[in-house]
């Protein structure tokens, strides 16, 4: 099993992070922040991973420190979890509806970090969670995970479908890339042989 736990503690944050690529997309994920879980157990479930978060974070500031840190243990998490590598499928894509909302993601898991972020939010919050943060978190995961990442809203006008989908869009792109290809199941995919 890719498994993997990250433990990370900061004067502002104290987290755990556990992930199984292998799993089932089973989760149970307690950050303080309401909508946060919310989009961590769809990140879980169309991932097909198995998520385990909690933090403890200075929420009487604001969400900010918390989401990002979740970002930035779940990135190191997933890295660690997938090792060298070898045998995965590397790229994913998804284009994903949710009602009003049309988002694109596709990345690689390069060990080459870079976020491309075309996702603007008719509103600036979501209820009490701010919108911006949803960028903030995938900026941590991506520049921890090792992540080329683009993702993009093509569509849409109500904020929490819009957000709702861009979770759901990583996740199955990431299902996809994390995935073994039985064609190629013990080699690294790439022609400099390391990623
Ligand atoms: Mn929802």
């Amino acid at each position: 099993m890719r498994s993997a736990r990250i433990t990370r503690t900061t004067a502002e944050t104290d987290i755990s992070v556990s992930v199984s690529l292998d799993g089932t997309g089973t989760y149970d994920n307690q950050t303080g922040v309401g909508f946060f879980d919310h989009m961590l157990d769809q990140l879980a479930r169309h991932a097909l991973i198995d998520l385990e978060v909690r933090c403890s974070g200075d929420l009487h500031i604001d969400d900010h420190h918390s989401v990002e840190d979740v970002g930035i243990a779940l990135g190191q998490a997933l890295a660690e979890a997938l090792g060298d590598k070898r045998g995965i499928r590397r790229y994913g894509a998804c284009l994903l509806p949710m009602d009003d909302a049309l988002v694109r993601a596709a990345l690689d898991l390069s060990g080459r970090p870079y976020l491309v972020w075309s996702v603007d939010f008719p509103t600036p919050a979501i209820g009490r969670f701010d919108t911006e943060l949803v960028r903030e978190f995938f900026q941590a995961f991506a520049t921890h995970g090792g992540i080329t990442l683009h993702v993009d809203r093509l569509h849409g006008i109500n904020s929490h479908h819009i957000a709702e989908a861009a979770f759901k869009a990583v996740a199955r792109a990431l299902r996809e890339a994390v995935e073994t290809d039985a064609r190629k199941a013990d080699a690294i995919p790439s022609t400099k042989g390391a990623l």
